[in-house]
């Protein structure tokens, strides 16, 4: 018999698939069953990781940063909240949900800047310290698809973002990188097409994690 996965989720894909409105929907109906769940997001879950957010968000003249300097800190991020938030959590027996973890790295850092993914494997394995995801969601959503979600969000409250002002060819590549992994991880990343209604997405995801847990 296969042992159960680790009861830790993450959600992935390009910005305005969906990933926190998932995330919402799947931590209510775990919560709805008496379950404990801690829902994160990633760079964040610490306060460290929380600083480490803004000024990676932060997209101004004054504050330059190299791919390499970006890289390490998301990677600063990750080492800490896998060893102050995630771990103790899964040790607590409750759930984790995490918007974004390490296959945001290889698609972003990889696909997207162009680092090797064996190096950023190997990187990635010292900051989790060996963690890895039961299961990822990888919600795939086409460019313009996503471009419309992001205009209109926009129109509801304006925010700056460093790397939404990467050009279109940038995305793609991550979206491709996306998709790879899930091609060399099918048991553990399932694609997702986030361009379906939000209740359809929230059921197929509820579909397989009450399979995959036996819930
Ligand atoms: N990054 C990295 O480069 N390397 C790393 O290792 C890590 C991260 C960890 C974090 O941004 C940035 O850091 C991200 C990658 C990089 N940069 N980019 N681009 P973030 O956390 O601020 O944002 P995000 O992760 O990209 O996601 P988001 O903008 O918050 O989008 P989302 O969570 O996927 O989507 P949403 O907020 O749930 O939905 C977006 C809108 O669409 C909203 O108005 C919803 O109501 C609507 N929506 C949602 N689902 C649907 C459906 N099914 N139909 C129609 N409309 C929908």
């Amino acid at each position: 018999m296969r042992a159960e996965p680790l009861r830790f989720i993450t959600f992935e894909g390009s910005e305005g698939a969906g990933k926190s409105t998932q995330i919402r929907r799947l931590e209510a109906r775990l919560l709805s069953l008496g379950e404990t769940v801690l829902t994160i997001r990633e760079p964040g879950g610490t306060p460290l990781g929380e600083r480490l957010r803004r000024l990676l968000k932060e997209s101004s003249p004054e504050l330059t940063l190299s791919p390499e300097s970006e890289l390490f800190l998301f990677l600063a991020s990750r080492a800490q909240v896998v060893r102050q938030t995630i771990r103790p959590a899964l040790g607590r027996a409750s759930w984790v949900l995490s918007d974004r973890f390490s296959d945001s790295t290889l698609a972003y850092q990889g696909g997207g800047r162009g680092f090797s993914p064996i190096l950023l494997r190997s990187l990635n394995e010292l900051a989790c310290a060996g963690l890895s995801p039961g299961i990822t969601f990888v919600l795939d959503l086409s460019l313009s698809e996503a471009a419309a979600r992001i205009a209109q969000r926009k129109q509801e409250s304006a925010q700056g973002d460093r790397i939404e002002e990467e050009p279109p060819e940038f995305f793609e590549r991550v979206r491709s990188a996306y998709r790879d992994l899930a091609r060399l991880e099918p048991d553990r990343i399932r694609l997702i097409d986030a361009g379906r209604p939000e209740d359809e997405v929230a059921d197929g995801i509820w579909e397989i994690v009450s399979h995959v847990f036996g819930l």
